[in-house]
């Protein structure tokens, strides 16, 4: 094993790591007994943490470098823009090149008329500025008790207030409350919840509940609807086909602003630039980030159609509203060059062409082991159902997340990245993933399911609920 030296032994790192640092979505103290690992490089699709393990990351950092760890080009676009201009902000008037030319750019790949953005720093921060966009709108339309935003029961949209309202986890919403006017609806998650009915059935069945909701509290109440194309955090759940075109014609018929979240499904996540064209979506604003910058640097933004963007601009009044970093020079620098490189390197074809197909054949192919129940992919995203009875679709006993979690562990011992939400198992490499690296992730991860059912079996997990 190569251990890399130009840093602290492990242990010492650890225990830094331990007594300072606190880390999101995280039991500090118990992480700390557990001990935390720590990531030092990173290179394509493979990572090395500071045990010099070599660990082939599917879930492309947390869904965000698309475009792969060590591009040397990212990092001269951010040094060359370092000694340009290393900051200035957008507000009071002024303007820098870097925010111009991606807007530029983004309004060009966006589809439809959405051409404006409103940057920020993070996924969340721009759904935050969603819910002033809409509600800004409404006001300015002359409707101004069109506030409340719809949304989905475990869709994620970050965790500051505005995000983690919009989401519907339960558990950030009682880590310190919700905003008012957000109101959820279910998710089009058919194996969980489907029972008898066919996936398609039940598709209809859950878009439908957006327009009882609507009727309920009255469509002149109601801001916008807002999704993932695909739910991402809530466990990689694909839609039925029935569900998104019932969504557009529910949002069409009651005027309601469609949001799609493609914080996630953006830049070539499902193999086109953007989820709402993989599923035909003609959305009002567009949420981005992550991919946007491969993860180089933190941005994202919302991306506005004309209308929006027409009646918020052309007010007499600002738009009060902004971050200190919004169009930050460096990130809109380095978001420019992973977008260059996104086209020149044809990586969403790429995606289409040879890694969707490619994985596609491997990853459905899981579906004969015991313990899988669903296999779903999307693009280069993708999810595992963990059961004790596929034909049942039957829940585990234990706690949710306990079989789950036993074979996130697994994968970790066999260097494989992919990570559990509950019982379902989920990965999201990097879209530069080739053939070869396909293989190695679907064979550590067959060996990772023998593994954790062979524990699941012989501890006595192996009960249905
Ligand atoms: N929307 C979606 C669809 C996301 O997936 C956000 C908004 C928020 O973005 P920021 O940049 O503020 O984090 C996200 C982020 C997980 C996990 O456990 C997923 C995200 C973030 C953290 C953890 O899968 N997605």
């Amino acid at each position: 094993m190569i251990q890399i030296t130009n840093h602290l032994p492990t242990a010492e790192l650890q225990a830094l790591d331990a007594a300072h640092h606190m880390h999101p979505f995280t039991a500090d103290a118990q992480l700390a007994r557990r001990g935390v690992r720590v990531i030092t490089s990173g290179q394509g699709v493979w990572l090395t943490d500071s045990e010099g393990n070599r660990i082939l990351d599917g879930m492309a950092g947390l869904w965000c470098v698309n475009i792969g760890y060590g591009r040397t080009e990212l990092a001269e676009a951010a040094a060359r823009q370092m000694r340009e201009l290393s900051y200035y902000n957008t507000f009071f008037m002024t303007t820098h090149v870097p925010a111009i030319a991606l807007s530029a750019k983004l309004a060009e790949l966006a589809p439809g008329d959405l051409n404006h953005v409103f940057f920020a720093s993070s996924g969340s921060e721009a759904n935050d500025t969603n819910i002033r966009l809409v509600r800004r709108y409404w006001e300015l339309k002359g409707q101004p008790e069109r506030r409340v935003l719809i949304a989905r029961k475990n869709g994620y949209h970050g965790s500051t207030m505005g995000g983690g309202s919009l989401g519907g986890m339960p558990y950030i919403h009682a880590t310190g409350g919700k905003i008012d006017g957000i109101e959820h609806i279910g998710q089009p998650h058919w194996w969980a919840e489907g029972e008898d009915m066919t996936p398609e059935e039940f598709g209809l069945l859950r878009a439908r509940e957006l327009e009882e909701k609507i009727l309920e509290l009255g469509a002149d109440k109601v801001a916008a609807f807002i999704g993932e194309p695909v739910q991402g955090a809530g466990g990689v759940i694909v839609p039925p086909a029935t569900y998104w075109p019932e969504i557009q014609r529910i949002c069409d018929k009651y005027g309601v602003l469609l949001i799609v979240d493609e914080v996630i499904t953006g830049f070539g996540r499902t193999g086109n630039w953007f989820g709402c064209q993989t599923f035909g979506l003609r959305p009002h604003i567009m949420t981005i980030a992550k991919g946007l910058s491969s993860g180089y640097q933190p941005i994202g933004g919302s991306v506005v159609c004309d209308e929006i963007a027409n009646v918020i601009g052309g007010a007499e009044d600002d738009f009060n509203h902004g971050y200190t970093y919004s169009g930050h020079p460096v990130a809109a620098a380095v978001a420019l060059e992973n977008i260059r490189l996104i086209e020149e390197n044809g990586i969403v074809e790429h995606v289409r062409d040879v890694a969707h197909p490619c994985l596609a054949e491997k990853w459905h192919a899981l579906a004969d082991h015991p313990m899988v129940g669903q296999t779903s992919l999307c693009g280069l995203m993708g999810s595992l159902q963990l059961t004790p009875n596929k034909e049942r679709r039957a829940k585990f006993a234990a706690k949710p997340g306990t079989v789950g979690y036993r074979t996130r562990e697994r994968c970790f011992a066999n260097n494989l990245i992919m990570r559990h939400v509950y019982d379902r198992m989920i990965i999201s490499p990097p879209l530069v993933i080739t053939p070869e690296e396909i293989d190695a992730l679907v064979a550590r991860a067959r060996k990772s399911l023998d593994e954790a059912y062979a524990e699941v079996k012989a501890e006595g997990l192996w009960k249905e609920a």
